[in-house]
């Protein structure tokens, strides 16, 4: 009972929620994969006047892609976890507010070709301020995907800044990663002498964002002015992108083919990009701000037809979740290589009983010293993985869940 209760946890619904959107909490998952099926292909319930913003979020592994996914969305339904290349291939999550439908694109770094071109209206771009190599630069993949797709509108996230002791640096690497150019205006970054001073009456990331605000987007007509920039300088950075498969951050069949090693010169110096419309600091970890970005998002949407039902949380299948969800356990808890060799067999999903879902999973590994290690010292550690993923997939799937994990050597 009361603000915040075991039961609002489990529904999704945070006091700040239920103050504000009363009675508006994120769908749940049907466990049943042909229910799940069923409302994937069911005619979405839009209003008269649909909007839609279909969002990739991109960035390098590990940048917390898939935090941010999930906070938007309000339940975990994409797997995260400690080390890198957790999500395998592009998944997509639905939030549905009113009249307006995002449709958020979880992907493993990138995305392909083919599927932004027809598809994405959006991207964001999220970057891991609290790694120290990569926290001032744009990964070149995701600087030849921006180049590849001037057209679309791209937003900068730059996430952890919970990890970032000194706040006034996100000053630094916001003017880096735009190269100084935000929403095709010139940042205009206050002396550092006034942002300490501010933040020693305010929050440090409120003065900075609030800094970086003034000169951005409370500027008249950014959008034409960023369109302007856009065009007129994405010839030099788009003319020489090329294409490799052995990119392995991109999706199966629809690769785009970029060699890394024909990346234009221009692209490979190239550090930051002047073309986002707009910059955002956040710790997705804390859902600090995100529902700040939620809200800019959903402001984006343009007129369009809903893709889902209402009801649609995720295009995943439960298995698929399901599987996710304990793999990111895997790559929480087990060392170095080791994880990425469990192959993951479901034997047994069924309702039990009283309604509960009874799920039970084979993990086979290859080494007898892998069985041993994630059994763990009297089964400890494979009863926490057990535990836990079973607490997450019951905030999905809203029931109770027996899932039992097995581990067996690899034949
Ligand atoms: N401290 C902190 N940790 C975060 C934050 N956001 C994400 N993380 C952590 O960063 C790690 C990676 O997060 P993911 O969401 O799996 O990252 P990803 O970009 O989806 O990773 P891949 O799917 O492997 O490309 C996890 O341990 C998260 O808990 C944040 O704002 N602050
Ligand atoms: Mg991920």
């Amino acid at each position: 009972y009361g603000n915040n209760s075991a039961l609002d946890t489990i529904l999704g619904i945070s006091r700040e929620k239920t103050e504000c959107a009363l009675g508006q909490h994120p769908p749940s998952v049907s466990y049943c994969k042909a229910e799940q099926d069923n409302l994937l292909v069911h005619q979405p319930d839009e209003p008269e006047n649909p909007k839609v913003l279909r969002v990739a979020i991109i960035g390098a592994p590990n940048a917390g892609k898939s935090t941010l996914s999930n906070k938007l969305l309000g339940r975990k339904v994409f797997p995260v976890s400690k080390k890198v290349h957790t999500t395998r291939c592009n998944a997509r999550g639905v939030i549905t507010e009113e009249d307006t439908q995002l449709i958020i694109l979880d992907t493993p770094g990138l995305i392909s070709h083919t599927k932004a071109k027809r598809y994405l209206s959006q991207f964001l771009v999220l970057v891991d301020v609290s790694e120290r190599w990569t926290q001032n630069r744009l990964s070149p993949q995701v600087l030849q995907c921006l180049s590849q797709f001037p057209q679309i509108p791209s937003i900068l996230v730059m996430n952890k800044v919970d990890l970032l002791k000194r706040k006034a640096l996100l000053l630094d690497l916001v003017t880096e990663l735009t190269e100084g150019v935000v929403n095709g205006k010139k940042l205009k970054v206050k002396s550092m002498s006034k942002i300490h001073s501010d933040s020693t009456r305010n929050n440090p990331l409120q003065s900075i964002q609030t800094c970086l605000s003034e000169n951005t987007s409370k500027q008249s007509g950014y959008l034409q002015d960023a369109s302007e920039v856009q065009r007129g300088s994405s010839s030099d950075t788009s003319c020489n992108m090329r294409a490799s498969n052995s990119n392995h951050m991109l999706e199966g069949t629809e690769k785009v083919q970029i060699a890394n090693h024909q990346v234009s010169r221009d692209l490979k110096n190239k550090k930051g990009w002047p073309h986002f419309q707009e910059i955002f600091m956040l710790a997705a970890i804390n859902g600090e701000a995100v529902e700040t970005l939620k809200k800019y998002l959903l402001m984006q949407a343009k007129p369009g037809r809903w893709e889902y039902h209402s009801r649609v949380l995720t295009s995943q299948s439960p298995q698929e979740i399901c599987d996710d969800i304990i793999r990111g356990k895997l790559l929480d808890y087990l060392p170095q290589e080791v994880p990425y060799t469990v192959l993951q067999k479901t034997e047994m999903w069924e309702e039990g009983p009283s309604g509960e879902l009874i799920i039970l999973q084979n993990l086979l590994v290859p080494k007898e010293t892998h069985v041993k290690m994630l059994i763990g010292v009297g089964g400890q550690l494979i009863s926490k993985i057990a535990q836990e993923a079973g607490e997450d997939l019951m905030n999905i799937f809203l029931c109770d869940i027996r899932l039992k994990l097995c581990v067996k050597l690899k034949k």
